[in-house]
This record gives C-alpha cells, sequence and structure tokens, in this order.
C-alpha cells in the first residue's frame, strides 16, 4: 500500500484560493472537444500570502494558461495531477484552455459518450478531467457554461441553472449559455449534448412559483418516462410538507443516459441518471424497478437541500449528504408505499451489504479516517448505515426536534460545505441533548452485538431485562466503547398485545412502547406491574443498526411470527426461526451426511403464517421468503455456500410440498388477468402470487407448469414473465430454452428489458453450467463491456445471486471474476473495483473455497499498472 497515495482526514486544510466565479466555454467534439476556463480567483482571507495556487487535473495538458489582463506567461509546474502556480495578486482571472477525448473516455468519469450524447460525471473527482481547477468540494462558486456543438446532431444542449442565451453560429454549430446562481463545488458541474426527447411537466411551488419540470431521453423511450415524471412532483410535494423546503431553479432536469456507473447524480438543476431508474414501462420494468424509479428520482431531488444547497467540506464527510439523503428518500418511500415493507426491504439490504462490509477487510466508519480513492466509499457503510445513524437520531430526539434540528442544519449552513460534526451540533442545540457518545457511530466501524437476558417474576409481577454490547474488532480500530444504542421495545402478553410498561423507580408510565438508551456495556432493566409472563419484543422496527441475541426460543419465536403488532418484528422472528432451523439442519448433514427432514415445529409456524388472512400482501410475501444464502453464511464461523443452499433449497422444497394447496389457493386469489398498472397494491399482490408459483415450481408436476406456462405467455408485463421463467429455468423445465427465446423477442427492443434477460439466466441456472452460459452470453452481440448495466446484469449477478456456480469448488467462477475485472480494470476502475467486493468474504470461507479465493486475489494484485481503485480493494482483501 506504500506507494499509493493515502489521503487522511486529520491532513484537511482550507483552500488557499476560493473561486467566486468561473465561465466554461466547450466546444464539443467527440475526440477533441476544446474547454476554455476563465476562472477568478481570490485568496482565502486565512491562507498566507505566499501560498501558491494549487489546481487539480488528470489526464489533461494546458493548450493555453495565461492571466488575464497579463503579458507575460503565469510560472507553474505540473506534478502528479497538480498545477502549482504562482499567483499574481490577491485576485485575478486564469485562463486556461485544455483538449479532451470525450469518446476515448471508457472510465465514464469526467466528460463522455453515452448512446452517441455527451454527458458528464464529476463526483468525486470528475471535473479535474475537464480542466485545471481546485476540484474539492469545499470551493464552491457560481458557474456561467457556453456549449457549443453541431446543430443537428447536438441540438439539446444542456448545462446547470437557467439558459440565459442561445445562438446560430452560422457554420452549421450552434451555442447555449446557463448561469447557476448558487455557488456550487465543481462536482455538481453537468452538461448534456445531445438528440434527445423531451417530456415536460410543471410543479407549483407552496410559495407558487412555477418551476418547469423536464426529462429527457433517447427518443425510443421517452414514452417510458410519464413514472419518473410523477414520482418527481411526489418528492418535490413531501419535501414541502414534511421539511418545508422547495426547489430554488425555474427549471429541473433529468436526463436518463444508458452508460452510467452508478444510479443516479444530483448536479444541480441537471440530474443525470442511470435509464435504469428513470425508464419504466409494463414490458421494461419490473414492479421492483417502479418502486426503485421512485425512491431514487426522490434521493436526488433531495440532494437539492442536502448536498447541494449544503454541500460537504471534503470527501471524509460523505455521508453528511449521503446518509441523510438515504434517510429522507427512505422516509418518503414508506409514505407513499407501504412503511412496514419498506423498513423491512431497507433492513434486508443493510444486512446483505453493510453487515458484511462492516465484518469484513473494507469495513470503515460511517466517517472513514482515510482513503486511496475516494470512488471505493460510496458504500453501504456509508449510505445506508449512515441512514441508520440519522434514524436513530429521530428515534432518541423525537420527530419534532429532529426536525426543530434539521431546521436550524439549513439556516445555519446554507450555501455552505459542511461537516458531520456542524449537523450532529445542529441537533444538540435543538434538543439540548448532549449527543458526545452517539459521535462513536460516526467514527467506529463494526456492527455492535447485543445480546438480551430476561426473566419474569410472577409473584412481584417483574420483569427483568440484561443487555450487553460488544463491538467486534475492524481493522484498525481493535478495541470500541460502548455505543448509544437506541432500544424500541414491548412486552408482549399471551394475547400479542403489548402491556404498559413502567420501569421500578421510574416516574412515569411509559405506554405500551418504549426507547430504552443503552449507554454502557450492560445494563439491567427491571419493569413492574408485568401482571402476565411477557413475550419480548425487542428492538422493534429495527431501532438500531446492530446484530442481536434476544435469547428466545422457538415457540417465543413462532408466537411473535405470528402475533407481533410490530410488523417489522414479525418479519423478522420468521427469519430468525428460520436462519435457526437451517443452520442447525446443515450442522446435522455435516454430522450424519444426509439431509434431515423439516422439523415439525417450523413447519407449523410457517402453516399459520401462510393462513394468515390479514398481512397486506407485499408484507405476507416477506414474511414468506427465506432468509437468502448469504445472510445465512454469514452467521457461521466457516460458510460452506454448497451445503447452506442445498440444505435451504431442501428446506423450501418441503414446505412447498407440504403446503401445495395453500400456495395453489394463494396463486389463484392473487392471479389476475387485468392489464397490468403499477400501484403498490397490485405490486404486492403480484409478489405474493409470484412466490407462491416459486415455491410450487420446486416440486414441478404438470399442473403447476400449466400454470406457470399459462402466465408467461398471457402475461402483459415484465414482473410476471420473470415470476414464472425464472424458476421455470431452475427446475430445468424443458421448454426453457424455447421461453428465453421467446422472452428475447420481447426483451430486444430495450436494453433494461434485456439486462434482466441476462441476469435471469445467470442467475436461475444452477452448478456448472452457470458459467459457460455466463461466458457466452459476454459474447452476445447485445452485451457490451463499456455499458456497466450489462456487466452488472451478468458478471455481477453470476458472482453474486449464483452461489452454488460463483462457488465451483474447481475455482473456476472465482477464475472468472478475476479475469474480468483485471480486464475490466483498465478501461472502467471504478466498475472493476466494485466487482472486487465479490472476493471480500474468502476469510470466512471453508478452507477449500478461501484458499481459491484468496489466489485470485493474489493474482489480481500481481497485475501490472492496476487502478488505484482495485488495488486499494484487492490490498486491503488480503492484508
Ligand atoms: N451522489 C450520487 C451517487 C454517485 C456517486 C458517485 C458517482 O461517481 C463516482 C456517481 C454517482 C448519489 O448519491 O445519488
Ligand atoms: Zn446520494
Amino acid at each position: 500500500m506504500s506507494q499509493r497515495k493515502v489521503h487522511n482526514l486529520k491532513a484537511y486544510r482550507p483552500p488557499h484560493f476560493l473561486v467566486e466565479q468561473v465561465t466554461l466555454t466547450f466546444e464539443l467534439d467527440p475526440s477533441a472537444t476544446r474547454v476554455e476556463a476563465l476562472t477568478h480567483f481570490k485568496r482565502h482571507p486565512d491562507a498566507p500570502t505566499d501560498a501558491p495556487l494549487q489546481l487539480h487535473g488528470e489526464e489533461l495538458q494546458p493548450e493555453l494558461l495565461e492571466i488575464v489582463g497579463q503579458q507575460e506567461r503565469p510560472h507553474y509546474h505540473i506534478e502528479n495531477d497538480r498545477l502549482t502556480l504562482t499567483p499574481p495578486a490577491e485576485s485575478f482571472t486564469l485562463r486556461c484552455v485544455t483538449r479532451i477525448a470525450p469518446d476515448k473516455n471508457s472510465a465514464l468519469d469526467g466528460l463522455y459518450i453515452s448512446g452517441g450524447m455527451f454527458c458528464t460525471q464529476c463526483e468525486a473527482e470528475g471535473f479535474r478531467k475537464i480542466t485545471y481547477y481546485p476540484d474539492r468540494p469545499d470551493v464552491m462558486a457560481k458557474f456561467r457554461v457556453t456549449l457549443i456543438a453541431e446543430a443537428q446532431q447536438y441540438p439539446i444542449l444542456l448545462s446547470n441553472g437557467d439558459k440565459v442565451a442561445t445562438a446560430d453560429l452560422g457554420d452549421g454549430r450552434h451555442s447555449a449559455t446557463y448561469e447557476d446562481p448558487y455557488p456550487k463545488p465543481s462536482y455538481l458541474f453537468a452538461l448534456v449534448a445531445g438528440d434527445l426527447a423531451l417530456l415536460e411537466d410543471h410543479y407549483t411551488t407552496a410559495e407558487g412559483r412555477k418551476v418547469t419540470l423536464q426529462l429527457y431521453s433517447e427518443h425510443h423511450s421517452i414514452d417510458q418516462c410519464g413514472h419518473a415524471m410523477q414520482a418527481l412532483k411526489k418528492a418535490m410535494q413531501w419535501e414541502e410538507s414534511r421539511y418545508g423546503l422547495s426547489y430554488d431553479l425555474n427549471t429541473y432536469m433529468i436526463v436518463a443516459v444508458g452508460n452510467f456507473n452508478m444510479g443516479a447524480m444530483e448536479n444541480k438543476g441537471l440530474n443525470i441518471f442511470n435509464t435504469k431508474y428513470v425508464l419504466a414501462a409494463p414490458h421494461v420494468a419490473t414492479d421492483a424497478e417502479y418502486e426503485a424509479v421512485e425512491g431514487v428520482i426522490a434521493h436526488e431531488y433531495f440532494h437539492n437541500w442536502t448536498g447541494n444547497r449544503i454541500t460537504c467540506r471534503d470527501w471524509f464527510q460523505l455521508s453528511l449528504k449521503e446518509g441523510l439523503t438515504v434517510y429522507r428518500d427512505q422516509s418518503f418511500s414508506a409514505d407513499i408505499v407501504s412503511g412496514s415493507v419498506q423498513r423491512i426491504q431497507d433492513v434486508r439490504l443493510l444486512r446483505n451489504h453493510q453487515f458484511p462490509e462492516d465484518a469484513g477487510p473494507t469495513a470503515h466508519p460511517v466517517q472513514p479516517e482515510s482513503y486511496i480513492e475516494i470512488n471505493n466509499f460510496y458504500t453501504s457503510t456509508i449510505y445506508n448505515k449512515g441512514a441508520e445513524v440519522i434514524r436513530m437520531l429521530e428515534t432518541l430526539l423525537g420527530w419534532p426536534i429532529f426536525r426543530q434540528g434539521m431546521d436550524l442544519y439549513v439556516a445555519r449552513h446554507d450555501g455552505q460545505a459542511a461537516t458531520v460534526e456542524q449537523f450532529i451540533c445542529c441537533m444538540e442545540d435543538a434538543s439540548g441533548r448532549d449527543l458526545g457518545q452517539f459521535r462513536l457511530w460516526y467514527v467506529q466501524a463494526g456492527t455492535p452485538e447485543l445480546t438480551f437476558n430476561s426473566l419474569y417474576y410472577p409473584e412481584s409481577q417483574r420483569y427483568v431485562l440484561n443487555v450487553t454490547q460488544v463491538c467486534p474488532p475492524t481493522p484498525g480500530q481493535l478495541s470500541k466503547a460502548p455505543m448509544h444504542i437506541p432500544i424500541r421495545m414491548a412486552l408482549l402478553d399471551p394475547d400479542g398485545q403489548p402491556q404498559s410498561l413502567k420501569l421500578v423507580d421510574g416516574e412515569q408510565v411509559l405506554g405500551a412502547e418504549t426507547v430504552l438508551e443503552l449507554t454502557t456495556g450492560e445494563a439491567t432493566y427491571t419493569f413492574e406491574g408485568v401482571s402476565k409472563a411477557p413475550t419480548p419484543s425487542l428492538m422493534r422496527g429495527f431501532s438500531a443498526p446492530v446484530k442481536w441475541d434476544a435469547a428466545l426460543d422457538r415457540e417465543a419465536l413462532a408466537f411473535l411470527w405470528a402475533n407481533d403488532n410490530d410488523p417489522f418484528n414479525r418479519w423478522e422472528s420468521g427469519q430468525i426461526l428460520a436462519v435457526e432451523t437451517i443452520l442447525d439442519m446443515v450442522g446435522l448433514t455435516q454430522q450424519n451426511g444426509e439431509l434431515p427432514d423439516l422439523p415439525e415445529s417450523f413447519a407449523h409456524a410457517f402453516e399459520t403464517i401462510i393462513k394468515d388472512g390479514k398481512s397486506e400482501p407485499a408484507l405476507l410475501a416477506l414474511s414468506l421468503s427465506l432468509p437468502t444464502t448469504g445472510y445465512i453464511m454469514d452467521r457461521m464461523d466457516k460458510a460452506d455456500p454448497h451445503l447452506v443452499y442445498r440444505v435451504r433449497q431442501h428446506v423450501r422444497q418441503a414446505v412447498a410440498s407440504r403446503f401445495r394447496p395453500l400456495f395453489l389457493s394463494l396463486y389463484g386469489r392473487h392471479y389476475s388477468d387485468e392489464p397490468y398498472h403499477y400501484s403498490p397494491a397490485n405490486a404486492g399482490a403480484r409478489a405474493l402470487k409470484n412466490l407462491a408459483l416459486d415455491y410450487l415450481l420446486e416440486n414441478p408436476e404438470p399442473t403447476v407448469l400449466a400454470l406457470a406456462h399459462k402466465q408467461f405467455h398471457q402475461a402483459d408485463n415484465i414482473t410476471d414473465w420473470l415470476g414464472a421463467y425464472g424458476p421455470l429455468l431452475r427446475c430445468g423445465s424443458p421448454s426453457s430454452s424455447e421461453l428465453t427465446h421467446i422472452l428475447y423477442t420481447r426483451c430486444k427492443d430495450s436494453a433494461n428489458a434485456l439486462d434482466k434477460w441476462f441476469s435471469t439466466q445467470v442467475t436461475m441456472v444452477a452448478g456448472p453450467e452457470a458459467l459457460s452460459l455466463a461466458k457466452a452470453l459476454t459474447q452476445h452481440p447485445d452485451f457490451s463491456w463499456s455499458t456497466p448495466n450489462k456487466v452488472r446484469a451478468v458478471v455481477g449477478s453470476f458472482s453474486g445471486a449464483n452461489p452454488t456456480a460463483f462457488h465451483a469448488i474447481d475455482g473456476s467462477g472465482y477464475g472468472f471474476l478475476q479475469e474480468v475485472i483485471a480486464q475490466l480494470d483498465e478501461k472502467n476502475p471504478q466498475l472493476a473495483a466494485r466487482l472486487c467486493t465479490y472476493f471480500t468474504r474468502w476469510r470466512r470461507m471453508v478452507p477449500e473455497l478461501s484458499q481459491p479465493m484468496q489466489n485470485a486475489l493474489q493474482r489480481l494484485l500481481d497485475t501490472p499498472n492496476l487502478s488505484n481503485d482495485t488495488y486499494e480493494i484487492v490490498s486491503k482483501s488480503l492484508a
């Protein structure tokens, strides 16, 4: 790691020069775009008078560099992607001309071309690939941007802010000039030029200002933008009513691009989106994607306040905008879809991605201390754990005070580049509380583990709850201090009703549910007046991002699965029961060499749930889903994916045959011939119906096969096509290749639909065949290594969603991924580095797998000219 530059939070220093105004002129040409930057610098009031000006610039050469109004050329030198210049005065304007080749930019960072249009991605450090500039978020400037391009090929020219001028240049080219009145860091700069179709609408803000909403996409997909437009309007309205914050420019633009490394980007007034999170039509997007479009549209919109108006001082503060914005988009989705379903999905995401990250070699705090490549830190820890930390603040302070803290944050820091510390100070000032210990959530990595123990004393009607917390060591942090953990809890009576709570020596009766605040390594709470032996319902709503052992027996878990009035805990209890049952069966299989029968206790509990007529269908679908192979593996010291997969499948088959009539009836009840219409209720019904079909196809006898074929042939939407096609493929139905062909013809005109055609195949075909299929699909004419969505669809799905194929005992799956990463690293380091995360769990695998996984990582480390991105993940994984 020694040769690579490490960036440290402790080394933060304010910039020597600030930028008041930057005027950019782009003469757009795919292979030779000319960029002229006129940047007006002013010395920072606290900077030493002899401090030089330092600008970032990567893969650039200045064609011209001069101080405006000065004859002689300035003294400068360029070293290690930095241009250092002796400033001529306290304030001056620098003219800099660079020439760049967007058509060669395969990293999709900076200015590049996607589907024939010019577009940009400047977060985190892409702007320095466009021109020399202080490319750091604490330098906020007003931008004026002129775009010049061939009028015929690029009729649409867009940049941040308001369009203030247009011109026909008379030589076949035209221009447009934009001004953004809000000072912003360079990472929020964006431009787009292309032949795009437009969907336009309007929104009137709470103050009565009319905002024009524009959604741009390629012509053939503009009719798929309506859902995103509705989502945008809902998000604008929601933020006004929940936070009193309105949009601040005249126009809000969103452009959908096919080649994009991430989900979307919140550039001021001009969001650029991966098409996956904009386009929605019944034959193109699944129900889950309809929901994701709403969530991501809202996320980017909410960044306008939490990210753009108030940005980050430096990249160590990334979670200041990301954790907070994820928390806000999750609350939005909870309000427009379903609070309980949203919560369960958010927790599943956290457990499947963030928990393994926190338990592995790349674990880092929500506020990291150091990094080699900032692009590696757009992680589940920064985003999802960051959101949980904000949510805990809301839990601890209560919504009204939390909202006052938010108001204070906006009032104090609007227009600034702020820090996590400043955010917490606002919450302290609004609440009058000391959040000193709470700050540990930002600086300590690792997932705390709670252990509960309890005893009921019927004579005294007292209930004693003891809890301990420990946080396992993580790289660079061997011991941890106790955290401030909110424990939302209730005590349920035998009818499942919460009993009212009163702590011994406590002044007040706490009501039916309370939040205990654990601040020490161990604490004991004694409740009095508990008239009936209770079942504790702990960590309700997943009140903290921790693991816990509630020390409940199977009977209590089954009771909670059926009766807890907290929907999250109802689901959670079923998951724990399933994990414990499967792990027991794994143990027995290891001992006896054969699969044991499904325990009756689990079957009974499952039957109660499947017969539950009260729960909303979406919730029931989640409740009946077994934990993923990955999640179960995370509970083992040394994980064997093949064994876990086998046992999990065995449980699925056992449940499926035992409850066949019940699944058939669920299927029938939720089947609909109505034309597709997305709504949370319809999506829930389809989810439950497709879950039933998925179970039924574990035993593919003729009636069930007929149902699946009928659905596949008659449905008018991709959710139902895949709901039938995926399990048919898994069960090896003889019709598979014909269905694959039919599905291809239905999907071939939509890149996003095709992505699912690719990914379903590599996910559902089990065993060694999957690898040859994945390899063959990378040769398919519709596959492209330059499109991250395609790489994720094939290579990502193979590595992340097909455990038996990826973890093939001969190491062939690892070899495939390793070769792909090594090749991709030259073209697109960000994408390559993300794929490395499939290797990071190697130490926790059984030896026959951890060795070949380690070897694959070592081969990667030995690859010449490895990017910083891939180097950082690989070297940390091996350390
Ligand atoms: N800020 C965006 C995500 C994003 C981050 C990095 C990118 O390139 C390295 C691109 C997008 C968001 O949170 O939506
Ligand atoms: Zn974000």
